[in-house]
């Protein structure tokens, strides 16, 4: 992949430090020119308490895509986040065809779930939705948790790594050419990714110490991150590792502020990525 622009379709939390107000960041950081799609306007992130806004803007996606068709623009890559309904999976398919450059790359963060629960919100079957974008994706960032609810397998929080591969394998089977599986474990001390090839069934993994402490957000960081890097020319591999690295050193830069419980301090934190891709 090299430097040229990128489309990011994803909600915008007015506060909350996910999606848009951390992809436009971090890919722009990277040296990518970051054009965006928002998906849906909240006050807030959905894990506040409940009474945050949410303006779905399913209406606006074909409009916006029929003028960009009239001004001929395309993109090197789309990358998409959380979404504000089923029905935007359709429009961005229909996106991807109109606006994605030949030799463009699809990424999609089915950003949608964790812990083994849906985000508050979502209908119970929408991962199914999620799975048709996932099928023409070139590189998919699921958690387990979004993982298992696409592929319809049991959510556990202890396994071995025949449940992985068991899991990668199942996405594979819904199109896509490559995983990253984010948030493995085998070692209580160490959290890391899977990376897979659905072609060569090869798996690589790379980890982490484990920090004690969980974010909101994170998974936001380290797509973009991955986005960012991939693409700066680096390999599937490399860029899910540089992604881990930073969103590590992202958590360790909020640990000692209990108050910032939403999100991560990922700002501090952009000029080890910069450097990271020279
Ligand atoms: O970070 C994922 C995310 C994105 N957008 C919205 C969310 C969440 C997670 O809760 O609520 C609106």
């Amino acid at each position: 992949m090299s430097k040229e622009k990128i489309l990011t379709v994803q909600d915008i939390s007015c506060v909350g430090q996910c999606s848009l107000t951390v992809a436009l960041p971090v890919i722009s950081a990277c040296g990518i020119e970051t054009c965006v799609l928002p998906t849906a306007v909240l006050s807030t992130h959905t894990a506040f308490k409940p009474g945050w806004t949410f303006r779905d803007l399913t209406c606006d996606i074909q409009p916006i895509s029929e003028h960009w068709s009239k001004e001929n623009i395309t993109f090197k890559a789309i990358y998409t986040g959380y979404l504000g309904s089923r029905e935007q999976v359709d429009l961005i398919l229909k996106l991807i065809d109109r606006h994605l450059e030949k030799d463009g790359a699809t990424i999609v963060d089915p950003a949608m779930a964790d812990g083994g629960v849906l985000y508050k919100g979502f209908p119970e079957d929408f991962p199914k939705d999620m799975a048709r974008l996932c099928a023409v994706a070139d590189v998919i960032l699921p958690n387990i948790t979004e993982a298992c609810l696409m592929t319809g397998t049991a959510f556990r929080t202890e396994y071995d790594e025949k449940y992985i591969l068991d899991l990668l394998s199942k996405l594979s089977e819904l199109g896509c050419k490559k995983v990253v599986l984010t948030g493995v474990s085998f070692d209580p001390k160490k959290l890391g990714v899977a990376v897979y090839d659905c072609k060569s069934k090869k798996v690589e993994y790379y980890f982490n110490d484990k920090l004690p402490r969980m974010s909101h957000g994170t998974g936001d960081v380290y797509a973009s991150a991955f986005v960012g890097a991939y693409m700066n020319g680096k390999s599937v591999y490399e860029s899910a590792s540089i992604a881990a690295d930073f969103t590590v050193r992202t958590i360790e830069a909020t640990m000692d502020d209990e108050s910032h419980w939403y999100g991560v301090k990922f700002e501090k934190e952009l000029p080890y990525l910069i450097d990271r891709l020279k």
